[in-house]
Protein backbone atom coordinates (compact mmCIF):
# COMPACT_ATOMS: atom_id res chain seq x y z
CA UNK A 1 0.00 0.00 0.00
CA UNK A 2 1.05 3.54 -0.64
CA UNK A 3 2.34 5.96 1.52
CA UNK A 4 -0.15 8.99 0.60
CA UNK A 5 -0.80 12.28 2.06
CA UNK A 6 -4.36 13.89 3.07
CA UNK A 7 -5.64 17.07 4.27
CA UNK A 8 -7.50 17.20 7.60
CA UNK A 9 -9.12 20.46 9.19
CA UNK A 10 -10.32 20.17 13.07
CA UNK A 11 -13.36 21.98 12.45
CA UNK A 12 -14.37 25.34 14.83
CA UNK A 13 -16.69 23.14 17.18
CA UNK A 14 -13.63 21.18 18.05
CA UNK A 15 -11.22 23.23 18.13
CA UNK A 16 -14.03 25.24 20.93
CA UNK A 17 -14.24 21.78 22.73
CA UNK A 18 -10.44 21.79 23.54
CA UNK A 19 -9.81 17.98 22.00
CA UNK A 20 -6.98 19.02 18.81
CA UNK A 21 -5.16 17.19 21.33
CA UNK A 22 -7.24 13.83 21.70
CA UNK A 23 -7.87 14.20 17.43
CA UNK A 24 -4.12 14.28 17.25
CA UNK A 25 -3.60 11.41 19.32
CA UNK A 26 -6.50 9.38 17.31
CA UNK A 27 -3.90 10.09 14.08
CA UNK A 28 -0.90 9.30 15.47
CA UNK A 29 -2.36 6.12 17.07
CA UNK A 30 -3.35 5.01 13.75
CA UNK A 31 -0.06 5.49 12.07
CA UNK A 32 -0.66 8.49 10.61
CA UNK A 33 1.71 11.39 10.81
CA UNK A 34 1.26 14.74 11.28
CA UNK A 35 3.80 16.61 8.74
CA UNK A 36 2.68 20.42 8.49
CA UNK A 37 -0.40 21.81 10.27
CA UNK A 38 -1.50 25.32 11.13
CA UNK A 39 -4.06 27.50 12.64
CA UNK A 40 -5.96 29.63 10.98
CA UNK A 41 -9.27 31.87 11.22
CA UNK A 42 -10.53 31.37 7.64
CA UNK A 43 -12.07 34.35 5.78
CA UNK A 44 -15.33 33.66 4.47
CA UNK A 45 -13.65 34.07 0.68
CA UNK A 46 -11.14 31.09 2.27
CA UNK A 47 -13.95 28.91 3.30
CA UNK A 48 -15.80 29.28 -0.04
CA UNK A 49 -13.12 28.57 -2.09
CA UNK A 50 -12.09 25.30 -0.18
CA UNK A 51 -15.71 24.20 -0.28
CA UNK A 52 -16.57 25.31 -4.47
CA UNK A 53 -17.74 22.07 -4.88
CA UNK A 54 -20.61 21.89 -3.01
CA UNK A 55 -21.34 25.71 -4.23
CA UNK A 56 -24.76 24.59 -5.67
CA UNK A 57 -26.04 22.56 -2.73
CA UNK A 58 -29.00 23.87 0.12
CA UNK A 59 -26.12 23.56 3.02
CA UNK A 60 -23.80 25.69 1.27
CA UNK A 61 -24.00 29.00 3.26
CA UNK A 62 -24.67 27.47 6.61
CA UNK A 63 -21.18 25.12 6.04
CA UNK A 64 -19.56 28.47 5.17
CA UNK A 65 -21.01 30.25 7.97
CA UNK A 66 -20.33 27.11 10.06
CA UNK A 67 -16.39 26.65 9.00
CA UNK A 68 -15.66 30.63 9.57
CA UNK A 69 -17.38 30.69 13.12
CA UNK A 70 -13.66 30.72 15.03
CA UNK A 71 -10.39 28.96 14.39
CA UNK A 72 -9.74 25.67 12.50
CA UNK A 73 -6.80 23.40 12.82
CA UNK A 74 -5.46 22.19 9.34
CA UNK A 75 -2.82 19.60 8.71
CA UNK A 76 -1.46 17.27 6.66
CA UNK A 77 -1.50 13.55 7.46
CA UNK A 78 1.00 11.34 6.18
CA UNK A 79 1.19 7.38 5.69
CA UNK A 80 0.07 4.11 4.17
CA UNK A 81 -3.98 4.06 2.58
CA UNK A 82 -4.10 8.02 4.75
CA UNK A 83 -6.92 9.20 2.99
CA UNK A 84 -9.00 6.35 3.36
CA UNK A 85 -7.41 5.52 6.99
CA UNK A 86 -8.45 8.83 8.23
CA UNK A 87 -12.02 9.01 6.87
CA UNK A 88 -12.30 5.56 8.50
CA UNK A 89 -11.14 7.51 11.80
CA UNK A 90 -13.31 10.11 11.35
CA UNK A 91 -16.89 8.30 10.59
CA UNK A 92 -19.94 9.17 8.47
CA UNK A 93 -20.55 12.57 7.86
CA UNK A 94 -23.82 12.81 9.94
CA UNK A 95 -22.74 12.02 13.94
CA UNK A 96 -25.78 10.26 14.42
CA UNK A 97 -24.38 7.26 11.98
CA UNK A 98 -20.61 7.83 12.56
CA UNK A 99 -19.66 4.20 14.10
CA UNK A 100 -18.40 4.28 17.68
CA UNK A 101 -15.00 5.18 18.25
CA UNK A 102 -15.11 7.11 15.28
CA UNK A 103 -13.99 10.82 15.86
CA UNK A 104 -17.74 12.28 14.82
CA UNK A 105 -19.12 9.79 16.80
CA UNK A 106 -17.18 11.02 20.06
CA UNK A 107 -17.15 14.66 19.14
CA UNK A 108 -19.67 15.78 16.61
CA UNK A 109 -22.80 17.68 17.70
CA UNK A 110 -24.40 17.07 14.17
CA UNK A 111 -24.25 17.32 10.87
CA UNK A 112 -23.03 20.84 10.39
CA UNK A 113 -21.07 21.14 13.23
CA UNK A 114 -19.43 17.62 12.58
CA UNK A 115 -15.84 18.29 14.40
CA UNK A 116 -13.55 17.10 11.19
CA UNK A 117 -12.67 17.57 7.32
CA UNK A 118 -10.79 14.66 5.38
CA UNK A 119 -9.50 14.87 1.57
CA UNK A 120 -12.17 11.88 -0.28
CA UNK A 121 -9.80 10.77 -2.46
CA UNK A 122 -6.00 11.21 -4.15
CA UNK A 123 -6.55 14.66 -6.62
CA UNK A 124 -8.52 16.11 -3.92
CA UNK A 125 -5.81 15.66 -1.46
CA UNK A 126 -3.98 17.52 -3.39
CA UNK A 127 -5.91 20.23 -4.18
CA UNK A 128 -6.40 20.95 -0.66
CA UNK A 129 -2.94 20.29 0.63
CA UNK A 130 -1.95 22.62 -2.10
CA UNK A 131 -4.62 25.39 -0.68
CA UNK A 132 -3.75 25.49 2.48
CA UNK A 133 0.35 24.60 2.27
CA UNK A 134 3.57 25.17 0.17
CA UNK A 135 5.38 22.48 -0.74
CA UNK A 136 8.48 23.69 1.48
CA UNK A 137 5.85 23.72 4.64
CA UNK A 138 5.46 19.75 4.43
CA UNK A 139 8.14 17.64 5.73
CA UNK A 140 7.82 14.30 5.12
CA UNK A 141 8.86 11.90 7.67
CA UNK A 142 8.10 8.35 5.44
P1 LIG B 1 -15.97 16.87 4.81
O1 LIG B 1 -15.86 17.25 3.36
O2 LIG B 1 -16.19 18.04 5.74
O3 LIG B 1 -14.81 16.00 5.25
O4 LIG B 1 -17.24 15.94 5.01
P2 LIG B 1 -17.77 14.76 4.10
O5 LIG B 1 -16.81 14.50 2.95
O6 LIG B 1 -18.08 13.63 5.02
O7 LIG B 1 -19.11 15.39 3.54
P3 LIG B 1 -19.37 16.29 2.23
O8 LIG B 1 -20.45 15.63 1.46
O9 LIG B 1 -18.08 16.59 1.52
O10 LIG B 1 -19.98 17.62 2.85
C1 LIG B 1 -19.13 18.63 3.38
C2 LIG B 1 -19.67 19.11 4.69
O11 LIG B 1 -20.92 19.76 4.45
C3 LIG B 1 -21.81 19.53 5.54
N1 LIG B 1 -23.01 18.88 5.06
N2 LIG B 1 -24.20 19.24 5.47
N3 LIG B 1 -26.97 19.43 5.88
C4 LIG B 1 -26.50 18.53 5.04
O12 LIG B 1 -27.22 17.76 4.42
C5 LIG B 1 -25.07 18.45 4.85
N4 LIG B 1 -24.44 17.62 4.06
C6 LIG B 1 -23.12 17.90 4.19
C7 LIG B 1 -21.10 18.63 6.52
O13 LIG B 1 -20.57 19.42 7.56
C8 LIG B 1 -20.00 18.00 5.69
O14 LIG B 1 -18.90 17.66 6.51
MG1 LIG C 1 -16.12 16.03 1.69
Amino acid sequence: MAVERTLSIIKPDAVAKDVIGEIYSRFEKAGLKIVAARMAQLSREDAEGFYAVHKERPFFNDLVGFMISGPVMVQVLEGEDAIRKNREIMGATNPKEAAAGTLRHDYAESIDANAVHGSDAPETAKQEIEYFFKADDICSRS
